[in-house]
């Protein structure tokens, strides 16, 4: 009886959270995906003007509600001199959203190296990471086949944990659903980062 009520309980008034880091270069388009997330996600949010959105320094949060699975999404900022902060956070995080800027190509390959480094800390052993192709509304953005060329040499440093290249504007919102499915998908299944138990009452 005491199982059944506890597990009763469980059910209605406690969520699975899972953190999810937002990282990229600056300017990548991580805090404007972080607020189409949140717009498209959560019904009475009323969001901030996506043009509003200016660089972030220190850390912006947000949740989005699947059901029992409450994402806690971590956007950490992107210029070089913060880049030192986001191993600080690896080791609380169930799933990583890696933000690359489609249109910039002549950054693309300092993207790789920041992607690298984040992808070999073993304080990331096994957490699933969404690579995101953002800003594919602009017309002469790299294609997802020219991104996955230049970051194929990493397959190996991301081992055989989950991983997807998505297509994706974070300004019109396409591809965020399918992206965020996707990390859900990935975070529950994954026995090796178990969540954290919320109240939410
Ligand atoms: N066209 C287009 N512009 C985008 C898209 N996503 C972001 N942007 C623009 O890119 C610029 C940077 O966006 P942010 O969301 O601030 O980038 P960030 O990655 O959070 O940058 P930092 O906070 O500095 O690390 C802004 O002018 C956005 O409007 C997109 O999908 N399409
Ligand atoms: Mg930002």
């Amino acid at each position: 009886m005491y199982t059944l009520l506890s597990g009763l309980y469980k059910y209605m008034f406690q969520k699975d959270e899972y953190c999810i880091l937002i990282l990229g270069l600056d300017n990548a388009g991580k805090t404007t995906f972080l607020e189409q997330s949140k717009t498209r996600f959560n019904k009475n949010y009323k969001g901030m003007s996506l043009s509003k959105i200016t660089t972030t320094v220190g850390l912006n949060i947000g949740t989005v509600d699947f059901g029992k699975a409450r994402l806690m999404f971590w956007d950490l900022g992107g210029q070089e001199e913060l880049q030192s902060l986001w191993d600080k956070y690896y080791a609380e995080c169930h799933g990583v959203i890696y933000v690359i800027d489609s249109t910039d190509e002549e950054r693309l390959s300092e993207s790789k190296r920041a992607f690298e480094k984040m992808v070999t800390s073993e304080a990331l052993d096994g957490v699933p990471i969404l690579l995101l192709a953002n800003k594919q509304d602009i017309e002469t953005c790299l294609s997802i086949p020219d991104i996955k060329t230049v970051f194929s040499d990493c397959a190996s440093k991301i081992g055989r944990r989950d991983c997807l290249t998505q297509a994706c504007s974070a300004l019109t919102g396409k591809g965020v659903r399918e992206g965020i499915e996707w990390m859900v998908k990935c975070v529950v299944r994954n026995v090796h980062r178990p969540p954290r138990q919320r109240d939410i009452t």
